[in-house]
């Protein structure tokens, strides 16, 4: 049957059991958008700014393991999605961007609203297409989805021309992708694996670094299998903190530039890196030359580019973690590590890093940990970038797969409320809490008007330190305490979360935490608090830039904790 390519894209949309868009339209992109009109089984969700789109087909995507999607229009609308779509890139995040371009006789003549997005994005899409005949574009769709969700998942662009939407082609919906120059590879060398094995088996002070990969395959029963089975003690990157349950008595928490001390003294001292799904990250790894000095390391990743890349690798074993973890665990002989486990516990009795100091002001650290205990741990928690960032993986307790959401490799203050916004359309039973920055928030505020009109439940908690807190924590360290272009003059919250239609409230003193915290769960629509916290706190531990993990600097003696966060075995 004749369609015309805006069918042809809604059809193949369905096809791929697409449920929710995100977007806004223009000129280029209205021939889709009044077909789109038409199908009511794709929700689509009017944003206030396509940075918004593209997070929240991320936070989309990362939430719920399906590739989120979202719309834009040609020129400006395109540009705006830029900063999403690298994040999603950075990230490894699954998300399909079409966008409209010019009519194909207007292309290359600076036509009104004309950009080459996919000259822009080239560098930050897995791959994308400028889509110049409507009988391929059934087959362009197809490639797309199966491109971002599979191997290493990540952003596809297809920019599609205003009359490109207009022509008609016949439809068929190719049931198969064939792409000769990619072919992920999901099962790992059965060589590699044995050497591997024979590595895990002799030595004596193993240390797993789980990363991102291992909440992307899921692989959450096969880590557990190998660390209990070996007695290896699992540390995470960020984007890897909730993939190993951080009650168990195995985890120590996050490495990197502000990871648990004990953590990085783990990697310090470790005679095995057995690293899963994870990329060797600067903030994770600090000072690369003296990374984990003693160990040798088994790398295993999807992504065979990430092999050798920052790191030296004694052994590298390509392929999906899940699958390769399986086959690995057949290999692992019961282990012990008594004395090793032992000298972990030591370090985190002695450098206990999450502790909370008693002080009269409200603590940010204080609200993360009363979010904790009102949610008791059963919520997805969704940051911004900066303290507020970090202390909502320090201060939390992550003891549910998949549950921290957050910018890592790009690290976008903004994508906070938006994608928060993404997680709850793709998780509409689960609790959602917006972990925002004062200034990170304003980045992308517009959304509050999209959640409403929703009625999307996101909780919303703005660390409001009045600063752009983690800059000026290295102007006051490293800058002499010069604090320039730091402090914010921000608008009144509770009256900005009025304005737009939802519920706010602000707490000033420590008292007021629970009974707001617990106002906003009541509560069946959104709602925003605005915690006025101790403006100059500061993000602790922290490996100064251009130190090793083991140079760690802890909470200076004002800082010292008194109140353990939780009990330590
Ligand atoms: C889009 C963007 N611009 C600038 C930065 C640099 N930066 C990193 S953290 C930070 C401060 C963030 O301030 P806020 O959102 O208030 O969070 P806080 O650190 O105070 O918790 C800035 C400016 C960034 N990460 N992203
Ligand atoms: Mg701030």
């Amino acid at each position: 049957m004749k369609m015309t390519g805006a069918q042809i894209v809604c059809e193949s949309l369905v096809r791929e059991e697409v449920e929710v868009i995100f977007g806004i339209l223009g000129g280029s992109i209205l021939p889709l958008y009044d077909t789109l009109g038409t199908y009511r089984q794709i929700h689509h969700i009017l944003v206030r700014h396509e940075q918004g789109a593209a997070h929240a087909a991320d936070g989309y995507a990362r939430a719920t393991g399906k590739v989120g999607v979202c719309l834009a229009t040609s020129g400006p609308g395109a540009a705006n999605l830029v900063t999403g779509i690298a994040n999603a890139y950075l990230d490894s995040s699954p998300i399909v961007a079409i966008t409209g371009q010019v009519a194909r006789p207007f292309i290359g003549k600076d036509a009104f609203q004309e950009l080459d997005i996919t000259g822009i994005t080239i560098p930050i899409t897995k791959h994308n297409y400028l889509v110049l005949d409507v009988g391929s574009l059934a087959q362009v769709v197809k490639e797309a989805f199966y491109i971002a969700r599979t191997g290493r998942p990540g952003p596809v662009l297809i920019d599609i021309p205003r009359d490109v939407f207009i022509d008609q082609a016949e439809f068929n919906y190719p049931s198969q992708v064939d792409l000769p120059g990619y072919k992920p590879t999901l099962q790992g060398h059965p060589a590699q694996i044995k050497k591997a094995a024979k590595l895990i088996n002799e030595v004596e002070r193993p240390l797993i670094i789980a990363g991102r990969g291992v909440n992307i395959s899921g692989a959450y029963d096969e880590l557990k299998q190998l660390a209990e089975t070996a007695q290896i003690p699992v540390v995470t990157t960020l984007l890897g903190i909730s993939s190993f349950p951080e009650s168990h008595v195995l985890s120590y928490g996050m490495i990197g530039m502000h990871g648990m001390a004990y953590a990085n003294m783990a990697v310090d001292a470790a005679d095995l890196i057995i690293a899963i799904g994870m990329r060797f990250d600067d903030r994770a790894t600090a000072k690369v030359s003296a990374f984990a000095p003693h160990a040798r390391v088994i790398h295993i990743d999807i992504d065979p580019a990430e092999i050798g890349k920052n790191v030296r690798v004694d052994v590298p074993i390509v392929g999906d973690a899940k699958v390769v973890l399986k086959a690995l665990n057949k290999q692992i002989l019961a282990g012990k590590h008594i004395d090793w486990i032992k000298q972990l516990d030591d370090w985190r009795r002695q450098h206990p890093s999450t502790e909370i100091r008693d002080c009269e002001g409200l603590l940010p650290q204080f609200v993360i940990r009363k979010i904790y205990e009102v949610t008791q741990g059963d919520a997805l928690i969704v940051t911004g970038v900066g303290q507020n960032q970090m202390w909502a993986a320090q201060h939390y307790w992550y003891d549910r797969p998949n549950s921290l959401i957050s910018s890592g490799g790009l690290g976008t203050m903004g994508f906070e409320l938006p994608a928060a916004m993404g997680v709850k359309v793709g998780r509409p039973d689960d609790t959602v809490w917006c972990v925002a920055g004062d200034g990170g928030f304003q980045m992308t505020i517009q959304e509050l008007a999209t959640i409403v009109q929703e009625k999307l439940a996101v909780k919303i908690a703005i660390i409001n330190n009045g600063y752009l807190g983690m800059v000026r924590q290295w102007q006051e360290l490293f800058y002499g305490k010069r604090y320039f272009a730091t402090p914010l003059l921000n608008p009144d919250f509770v009256k900005v979360a009025e304005a737009y239609g939802l519920r706010g409230l602000r707490v000033t003193r420590k008292e007021e935490a629970v009974p707001a915290i617990q106002q906003a769960m009541a509560e069946a629509g959104p709602f925003l608090i605005d915690f006025m916290v101790e403006p100059e706190e500061n993000v602790y531990p922290m490996v100064p830039p251009g130190a090793a993990l083991a140079q760690l600097v802890e909470a200076p003696k004002k800082e010292v904790a008194t109140w353990p966060r939780r009990s330590t075995p």
